[in-house]
């Protein structure tokens, strides 16, 4: 198989790490030159639950860089089977979403990994829906440098086509599932994007936020009682919004939530790393997009609201 990553972040370089070995060729594509250098010169070091760093095969795996500024005129030089879209939500851009475009040919599937809501409608305006999988993952990763990334916490990542109507009728994602399964991962097909797109927001919402405000790692939210009644003020404010909109989530969410931190206990979840690094974090297309579907509700959420404005002053 043939895959391009687009996203050299902590997950784009997790994903190739344990696919180069598996693939026929795989092309990272990082944000600056001198990281997409860097790789080709070290190559993607993986740190295992055991710390051992490892430099994997990456003899399939080449490297390139985006450049943002750069209105995009390129061709297609590789086909690929599959494009990975691995890039933090606010970095859909137009712009981005051309060139992603330019990197597919009429065989080429896009699986787009995001947290948050928003971004589907971007990408749907650009891209056919029969050729648009979003992909939803609790898996944990940190890079550390430009060319290390550590595996902090297994979890499970799920594809499956943006409208229900396209069910799993295409068969030959299959082949991706299993590719994936044998690279380590846990990953199923799903038919309802839809309710596991809001079950990970809702994932994001609570942990995220409270994770980047009191700047621990995502396990110590469940070792006080302060951290875990603010977490479930989230959670329940959440359910009742999703009620309103008539989004049915399972009932097992909440557990999923505290199995979720338990898993990646020792992750600095991906707004902590952004709010570390001075980045802008995705609270707008997180805990933001809650909020906003609220008010046109004319429904309250105090502890979303209150998370959102200090993580905004953290930025
Ligand atoms: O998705 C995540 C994130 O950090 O964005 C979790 C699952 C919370 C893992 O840290």
């Amino acid at each position: 198989m043939r895959i391009m990553i687009v996203g050299a972040g902590s997950l784009g370089l997790l994903y190739a790490a344990k696919l180069a070995a598996l693939c026929e060729h795989i092309t990272v594509i990082a944000r600056t030159r001198e990281q997409a250098e860097e790789l080709t010169a070290r190559g993607i070091a993986l740190i295992g639950a055991d710390k051992e760093k490892r430099n994997g095969n990456n003899a399939s795996i080449t490297f390139n860089y985006y450049i943002e500024e750069a209105e995009f005129t390129g061709s297609l030089k590789q086909s690929y089977d599959y494009l990975f879209l691995m890039v933090k939500q606010p970095s859909i851009t137009e712009k981005l979403v051309a060139y992603v475009k330019a990197q597919m040919n009429e065989s080429t599937y896009l699986v787009s990994f995001q947290n948050g809501i928003g971004h589907e409608e971007m990408l749907k305006s650009a891209i056919s829906p029969n050729r648009l999988l979003m992909a939803i993952t609790t898996e944990g990763a940190r890079r550390e440098g430009l060319t290390a990334v550590a595996h902090t916490g297994a979890g499970t990542t799920f594809l499956g086509p943006l409208n229900q109507e396209e069910g799993l009728g295409q068969l030959s994602h299959i082949l991706l599932v299993e590719l994936l399964q044998k690279a380590g991962f846990q990953a199923e097909m799903s038919n309802n994007m839809d309710v596991r797109i809001w079950s990970k927001l809702i994932i994001n919402a609570v942990i995220n936020p409270l994770t980047a405000i009191m700047r621990v790692q995502n396990g110590e939210l469940l070792h006080s009682t302060w951290s875990l009644s603010l977490m479930e003020s989230l959670y329940r404010e959440a359910l009742v919004l999703a009620e309103a909109r008539a989004v049915r989530l399972p009932d097992t969410l909440w557990n999923t939530i505290l199995d979720v931190c338990a898993a990646t206990a020792k992750n600095h979840s991906s707004m902590l790393q952004d709010i570390l690094h001075a980045r802008t974090t995705e609270i707008d297309r997180i805990n933001g997009s809650l909020l906003e579907m609220a008010k046109s509700l004319n429904l309250k959420l105090p502890t979303h609201q209150t998370v959102y404005q200090i993580v905004k002053a953290l930025e």
